[in-house]
Formats: C-alpha cells, sequence, structure tokens
C-alpha cells in the first residue's frame, strides 16, 4: 500500500498547507557520549546503547552484565537520567542500567544454574554472559571466571529501537539458553522487552535485575531525593520513620540518619555515602502493578521504573553519586519453555509534554502535522514516526488514540492548558460564582443579602460561621489527574483548623478536603490519611496554594500521591499518613467550609481566583498560574 493512501483524504485537505509551510524543530541532538555506542532517538529522549559489535564499548563490560539492551545513557529534553561518565568513574566502567542475571549476593539470592551441583573446574551458566568455568569456591560476583564459551549476541538495528539475540553453542552440564532483549524509545519512556528460552536438558531458576543507576543531572544523591512505592512496604533494615519536631520545617533538619520513611517513600535527608542495601518487600498478597518512582525535587525530575511481572523484592544500593532501585524478577523454566517480560522506565522533566513531539515546548500544528505525516504508520514502514505514538497504549502504531491524545494538550505550552472550571470571584453582587469558562457556576449559601462578601478589589469573603459556595456535577473521575489552586487570606491567625474547600460526597469517608491547619500550615484530608505542607499560610497575608493529585497509579489514587504547593513551590511533606483516596461518585466542590463540621471549621478569610485543571499541572505551570492572578 503506498504512503500516501493510508492518509485521510481530509488530512491531506487540512494539513497540506502545513505540511509545506511549516518545517519541525527538533531538541538539541547530543553526540554519543562514550566510544562503541548508538544512539536510539524519539523527539526530545536520546538512549545510548552500547553495540556489542564493537570492540571500543568498554562499559559494561565483563562477566558479570549483559551486552544485551545495554543502555548506558538517557537524556530527556536536554537533562539526564543516569550515572554514566565518559572515561572511568566511580564503579569503573559501569553505568547506564546494566542487566546481570544471579548475583548471588544474598543467601536467599540463585546462583547461576549449575554452578552449585559441579565441582571445581566444571562449566555453569552465566546468563546474558555465556558459559564460565568454576572454582572450588562458593559464586561470587566479583570473581573472574575463565570463559569456556561467550554468548554470540546479534543486534538489528532501527532509528528507535534495537532488537539483540543472544545463543550459545554448547551447554553447561545440560543447562543452556536463548536470551532476546529489545530497547524500545517512545518520546517519554524507554521500553526493554526480554525473551528468555531454557534450550538445555534441565529446568533452572534464574534472577534478573538491572543496575538501575539513577543519577538526575549529574547531581549528587541527597536532599530531595525520594523513591515511592505504590504499596505498604516492609524495610531490611528497618528505616525510621520521620517525626517533625514542632519548629522544623524541612526533613533535613529533622534526621540522624542519611534517609527516613515518610508512608510509602524513602527520603535522603544527606548526601548518601557507606549505606548499606535496603531491601524492599511487598505486602503478602499485593496484586497492583510492580513500580517504583524516582523523583528529585531540585531537579525536578522523576523516573517510573515498571516490569510486566512482580518482582521478589527491591534492592536499593545507595552512593553519593546515584541510587539504584533494583527490581529481582525470579523466572523458572522447564525445558524447552520460554517467558517474555518487560521493564518500562518513564521518564519526566518539568514543563515537557510528551505530545510535543518536535520538541519545541509547544504543542500545536506542527505536532499535528508530523502526526499526519505519520498516519497510520509502524515500525519499519517508511514514515515512521515513534514520537507521535503518544497515546498511553503505546502501541507502535500511529492513530485516532495518539490524535486525542494529542489534542488533549492542543495549544497548551508547557502543560498549562485552559482549567475546566475559573471562578475568578470578580463579582461585586449577587448569590453566583461565575465559572469563566460558563459551565460549572458556585452556589453562594447563608452569606450576607447586602453584597458585602464581594471585596472591590475582587475575591470572597467568608464569615468562618456559614458562608460556602457549592458546585455540582464536575466532569473529573475518580483517580483523575487534577489541580486546584486559589488564592487566600485569613482574616486572623488561626486558632483551630479551617476549610478552604471539600471535594467529593457530603458522606464521612467520601471526601477530601483542603484546610489550613491548627498549625497554621497547609494540610490535605482524606479520612485518617493526611499530607502537611513545611511552609506556613495562616498569617493573614496572601498566599498561593495548589493541591494536585499526580496517582503513580491511577486506579488507585493514595494520599502520597498528592502534591501540596505554597506560593508556586513545590512543599516538602512535613507530615503524612498514607490512606488510599475516595472521592464517592458525585464530583461536587465546596468553598469554605467543610462537609463534617466535626473534622474542621469553615473559612474566615478571602478566597480568590480559584482554578480547577483536569491534569497534575507541573511546577512550572503552577508557577504560570500563580504568576497570572497576582492579587492586587
Ligand atoms: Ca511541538
Ligand atoms: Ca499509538
Ligand atoms: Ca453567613
Amino acid at each position: 500500500m503506498g504512503a500516501m493512501s493510508r492518509v485521510p483524504f481530509i488530512w491531506i485537505m487540512l494539513l497540506a498547507p502545513v505540511c509545506l509551510g511549516l518545517g519541525t524543530s527538533s531538541a538539541a541532538e547530543p553526540l554519543p557520549a562514550h566510544a562503541g555506542t548508538r544512539l536510539l532517538r524519539s523527539g526530545a529522549l536520546v538512549i545510548e546503547v552500547g553495540d556489542p559489535a564493537s570492540p571500543e564499548c568498554r562499559w559494561n563490560k565483563g562477566l558479570r552484565f549483559s551486552p544485551v539492551a545495554n543502555v548506558l545513557r538517557a537524556q530527556l529534553h536536554g537533562q539526564e537520567f543516569l550515572y554514566s561518565p565518559v572515561t572511568g568513574g566511580a564503579l569503573t566502567y559501569l553505568g547506564g542500567l546494566p542487566m546481570e542475571f544471579d548475583i548471588g549476593q544474598e543467601a536467599f539470592q540463585p546462583d547461576p544454574p549449575g554452578y552449585n551441583e559441579g565441582a571445581n573446574g566444571d562449566p555453569f551458566l552465566k546468563i546474558g554472559v555465556g558459559i564460565l568455568r568454576r572454582d572450588a569456591g562458593a559464586y561470587s560476583f566479583s570473581k573472574s571466571y575463565p570463559v569456556v564459551e561467550p554468548a554470540r549476541t546479534i543486534v538489528t538495528w532501527q532509528t528507535d529501537r534495537a532488537h539483540f539475540v543472544q545463543t550459545l553453542g554448547g551447554h553447561a552440564n545440560g543447562y543452556c539458553c536463548h536470551l532476546e532483549g529489545e530497547a524500545i524509545v517512545k518520546n517519554d519512556r524507554l521500553i526493554l522487552n526480554y525473551l528468555l528460552r531454557n534450550t538445555g536438558s534441565k529446568p533452572f531458576t534464574t534472577e534478573q535485575y538491572l543496575h538501575n543507576f539513577l543519577c538526575f543531572s549529574g547531581k549528587s544523591v541527597g536532599p530531595n531525593v525520594r523513591l515511592s512505592f505504590p504499596y505498604d512496604f516492609t524495610t531490611n533494615p528497618a528505616v525510621t520513620p520521620w517525626q517533625p519536631s514542632g519548629r522544623v520545617r524541612d526533613l533535613r533538619a529533622a534526621a540522624a540518619a542519611v534517609y527516613v520513611r515518610v508512608a510509602n517513600s524513602i527520603e535522603f535527608t544527606d548526601r548518601a555515602s557507606g549505606v548499606p542495601k535496603i531491601w524492599i518487600y511487598k505486602p503478602h498478597g499485593y496484586t497492583g502493578p510492580e513500580l517504583c518512582a524516582v523523583e528529585h525535587a531540585d531537579t525536578q525530575q522523576r523516573v517510573i521504573a515498571a516490569t510486566s511481572i512482580p518482582a521478589a523484592y527491591v534492592g536499593i544500593w545507595t552512593t553519593d553519586y546515584q541510587v539504584s532501585p533494583e527490581q529481582f524478577l525470579l523466572l523458572t523454566l522447564a525445558p524447552g519453555e520460554e517467558t517474555r517480560f518487560s521493564r518500562t522506565f518513564i521518564f519526566r522533566v518539568d514543563g515537557f509534554v510528551p505530545q510535543d513531539s518536535t520538541g519545541d515546548n509547544v504543542v500545536d500544528v506542527r505536532d499535528l502535522s508530523r502526526l499526519s505525516s505519520a498516519w497510520l504508520r509502524q515500525p519499519g514502514d517508511v514514515g515512521w514516526e515513534p514520537a507521535c505514538d503518544v497515546s498511553a497504549a503505546g502501541d507502535d502504531r500511529i492513530d485516532l488514540r495518539d490524535l486525542a491524545a494529542l489534542a488533549r494538550q492542543w495549544s497548551q505550552n508547557a502543560g498549562l492548558g485552559l482549567p475546566v472550571a475559573h471562578w475568578k470571584l470578580q463579582e461585586t453582587t449577587g448569590s453566583m460564582a461565575a465559572d469563566e469558562r460558563g459551565r460549572y457556576p458556585g452556589v453562594l449559601r447563608d452569606f450576607p443579602a447586602d453584597n458585602s462578601q464581594w471585596l472591590p478589589g475582587g475575591g470572597l469573603r467568608f464569615d468562618g460561621i456559614d458562608d460556602r459556595v457549592e458546585i455540582r456535577g464536575l466532569p473529573l473521575g475518580s483517580g483523575h489527574p487534577r489541580t486546584l489552586t486559589a488564592w487566600i487570606r485569613l482574616h486572623s491567625i488561626p486558632t483551630t483548623s479551617q476549610t478552604v474547600l471539600a471535594w467529593g460526597e457530603p458522606v464521612p469517608g467520601r471526601h477530601w478536603r483542603l484546610e489550613v491547619d491548627t498549625t497554621r500550615r497547609l494540610r490535605f484530608v482524606c479520612g485518617t490519611g493526611y499530607a502537611v505542607a513545611s511552609r506556613v499560610v495562616g498569617d493573614t497575608h496572601w498566599h498561593h496554594v495548589a493541591v494536585a493529585l499526580d496517582p503513580l497509579v491511577p486506579s488507585r489514587p493514595r494520599v502520597s500521591d498528592i502534591r501540596l504547593y505554597v506560593d508556586a513551590r513545590p512543599q516538602t511533606v512535613y507530615e503524612m499518613n498514607e490512606q488510599n483516596l475516595v472521592f464517592g461518585d458525585v464530583e461536587s466542590l465546596q468553598i469554605g467550609a467543610p462537609h463534617d463540621p466535626a473534622t474542621s471549621q469553615p473559612f474566615n478569610g478571602i478566597v480568590d481566583d480559584l482554578r480547577l485543571y483536569d491534569a497534575a499541572l507541573s511546577p512550572a505551570a503552577i508557577r504560570r498560574v500563580h504568576d497570572e492572578a497576582l492579587p492586587r
């Protein structure tokens, strides 16, 4: 089928002038940093991968790590995510995302297949590397065992992907395997697909992990690095929960340890050196997604590492130059049996929108033009453009789902589009608060009849007794990302907690609220769960507050998915208690009063310029909201 016949006629009509008139720009293209590597690209994402055919590639070579899908560097929008020095480095030619099977470091971790059956001088199978010869001692991943047969690796390279096939001619006392790996880049993510087949005559159990040498733009690992898990983990060794004292404003000042536990996260409080490996265990019966998020507040970079099958455990190895959450996957294969599994790394840089396939910081007609040029293309087709495969499915085909994902971001700059609703609160009379977008007006309840609540300079005055604004029928489903922003000013220094807004049904356990608490801090509350920002807002000055829901697992939002901002600054969480977030079926919003008077008091002060977005705004976008609506 010819390329043109795949493009719907209407697109040709609509876009021909665009295609002719506008070029596409792309992000700065870095040169390969290491010798003997190739670059895979998609939009603003560049991944550097070792080329097994090149004798120049020295990184992650040897008897531990595999040349299969040997990722050395990940750069999104010019920001680096991996520890990967060009020469030497603290780890001496280790870096990136090296893959190893059977490190056998702890008693509970398997040794390579065949090692413990043989005697001194017998062969064993080091999957990903080849057949090695054992000695008289126990297996040690750091020993240099003689090589009986190195595995042979053949690679097929494309611009956005590489496929590795690794084979062995012989076997190690009946142990043998066939290994394939595929590295695919897709705008904001790296997908690593694996196939492992037992080609020997004996069953084996093996354990695969990647040494995820995460490092954010070359910064040290220390304060403001956080690792989060979507489950209530246990650890070995124990990680001390953080207990804030009254005057402390950040974690660093509070903790004696290098790291502390905050709900289901581990936060580093100091530069990490000489830290023992932390083992993370899921609760028994956990069936949710297998993933770990690592973020660095200073660079506003975040990576989510997910696996398609459950990990047995996660080991966190940290030095001051990298942090590596290692998800260990245990695989047991009978002779002839094979298994497929994958690992996905999703990268995030503040202000970068995955739908911006041209990398020019705006989602607009240029991106639509590029998408239409790649319409219905698949990998291998002429005109295939991986940067346009932007729907969450990332299904290797450019179609309506990608167009819909692009349309959602249309004309948005740096992730900030129009709000779903915007109550400017600029009225002077009446009992309605208009929605600037025209859809969700608020109804004023129990305000004075003389319009004195409407302030001349803008803003709505709440009396702290019963004044409230009700908004019904909001369109966001439970767990959908969202951001609420507002300017607030308290009438006096609060002695009780004061509700800024309440979301959800007026039924216990079916709503959450944002309040200024008795320590004068911004507090998010849902049932027994809460998260408290460190910066004080209860001081009778104007403050801009924002709460963003950014679920790690969209179907199961939790308190730890809440991001709080005060005066456009992302807040260190001062205190947190984890809890699943329940919203109820009715999406309603009440400004200025709680649903349950026993839990919090009505708001006594002024609220101005309240906005609702149907996305988790980035810090850069919240800064823009703040700057757009500075009160008087
Ligand atoms: Ca663009
Ligand atoms: Ca697609
Ligand atoms: Ca009143």
